[in-house]
């Protein structure tokens, strides 16, 4: 498994890095509750009322960047690019089609719109960096592998965010927490760029020096008096001479633009569950094969859940049919355990009223976790936790963490 055995904080070399960024995401949760506001030209800032004067732009939608308005731009200059519609219906000299709405900022809207994306993101890995209200690192080494299953889990993770929360995200996937950086603003809006292991480099070369995680204005004009225009120039650069100019930063970039980025994805917070999902090349109704592929899947969550220390209460599968019906199916034991044999017989109880229909993908998490405590000999229920299992649809679930280890009395 590409996380065993490595030193804290260095990342595997095939790691597979996801970052992900909301698209103009206060704009976009505006327009979630006012959708008068979807494609239109929207300006989220203060002091942009009359009799107000000082004040800056936090965002912008991609209509009223095109008015050349954007962030942390000056209030005063938004409204000259960018008048709001409401002076604009009262001015003959203003043109109402060449005018935005204005929205004052509201962080605790944000805040809970935020919260449901980042839930979806720690649903779909176990390892999660919160960077910022509405950026993310996601580690996905363990989630999917890279490849065509790797494209499609992309834009389900995309589709899923739209649709359960109603913005779009960018995503950059690529072997390094820098180049996915970069990689997630390529196609902005509605982005996905994939950097494959082995292509980094080739994907900075033409950028410009700018693009490099940790290269701002300053230091790019500076580079360019020493004729590195872009990132390709910047790793082809002599390190000594980079090291005289900027010191450990300067060496720090170099490595970055050529691909080499030993950073993992650090967690902020204790993963929520572990998943593991796989997709047939095409859909299947072997019911032998959907079977293995569980019985693989259920061994390698807990086999990971294993390595972590962590125990989980709850096992589930997801199930999806052409063309893309998802359904997930749980069921919660009476109390946490680490049993990888008792994962695939719950997976499998739990699949059988799926088995033999025709199936593109199959998936195996385990949940309700519980980090750093004993497991009791739980040998006498497991036998027969087909009976005591308690079932329940995953919509109803709950991540709350149990109160802690019980005894086994308990659980009967
Ligand atoms: P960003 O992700 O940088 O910007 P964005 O989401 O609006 O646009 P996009 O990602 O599509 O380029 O920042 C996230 C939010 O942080 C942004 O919606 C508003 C806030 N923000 C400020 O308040 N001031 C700033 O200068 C910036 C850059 C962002
Ligand atoms: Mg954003």
């Amino acid at each position: 498994m590409a996380n065993r055995g490595r030193l804290p904080g260095t990342a595997s070399p095939e790691q597979i890095v996801c970052h992900a960024d909301i698209d103009c995401f206060y704009a976009a949760c505006e327009r979630l509750r006012e959708p008068a506001l979807r494609g239109e030209p929207v300006v989220i800032g203060m002091g942009y009322e009359p009799g107000t004067t000082n004040g800056a732009v936090a965002t912008a939608s991609y209509e009223a960047r095109e008015f050349g308005v954007e962030s942390a731009q000056a209030i005063s200059e938004a409204l000259t690019a960018l008048p709001r519609k409401i002076d604009a219906a009262q001015d003959d000299e203003l043109d109402v089609e060449e005018a935005g709405f204005y929205r004052p900022v509201d962080m605790e809207y944000y805040e809970s719109v935020a919260s449901e994306i980042k839930e979806i993101l720690h649903e779909r890995a176990d390892t999660v960096r919160e960077v910022s209200i509405d950026e993310a690192y996601l580690d996905l080494t363990d989630s999917t592998d890279w490849g065509a299953d790797l494209r499609a889990f992309a834009e389900e993770l995309k589709a899923e965010i739209r649709e359960q929360v109603g913005v779009t995200a960018s995503l950059g996937i690529a072997p390094t927490m820098s180049a996915a950086k970069v990689a997630s603003d390529r196609e902005k809006p509605d982005g996905l760029v994939i950097v494959e292991p082995g292509e980094v480099q080739s994907f900075f070369a033409d950028l410009a020096v700018e693009a490099v995680h940790g290269v701002g204005p300053v230091t790019a004009a500076e580079m360019r008096e020493m004729g590195i225009e872009t990132a390709g120039d910047l790793a082809a650069a002599d390190p000594a001479a980079l090291d005289a100019a900027f010191g450990e930063r300067g060496r720090r970039v170099y490595r970055f633009a050529r691909g080499e980025d030993g950073r993992a994805v650090e967690p902020k917070g204790r993963p929520k569950s572990f998943s593991r999902e796989s997709a047939f090349t095409e859909a299947t109704a072997d019911v032998d094969r959907q079977k293995q592929r569980l019985q693989t899947l259920a061994e390698s969550v807990a086999e990971r859940a294993d390595q972590r220390g962590v125990l989980y209460q709850t096992i589930g599968i997801k199930v999806v049919t052409p063309p893309f019906d998802v359904q997930t199916r749980a069921d919660s034991l009476p109390g946490p355990v680490a049993d990888s044999e008792l994962v695939g017989e719950v997976a499998e109880k739990l699949f059988g009223e799926f088995a033999g229909e025709s199936i593109r993908k199959l998936g195996v998490r385990v949940s309700k976790l519980s980090f750093g405590e004993q497991q009791p000999s739980l040998s006498a229920w497991a036998e027969d936790c087909g009976t005591e299992t308690q079932r329940e649809q995953s919509q109803g679930e709950t991540d709350s963490q149990p109160d802690g280890q019980r005894s086994l009395g308990d659980f009967r």
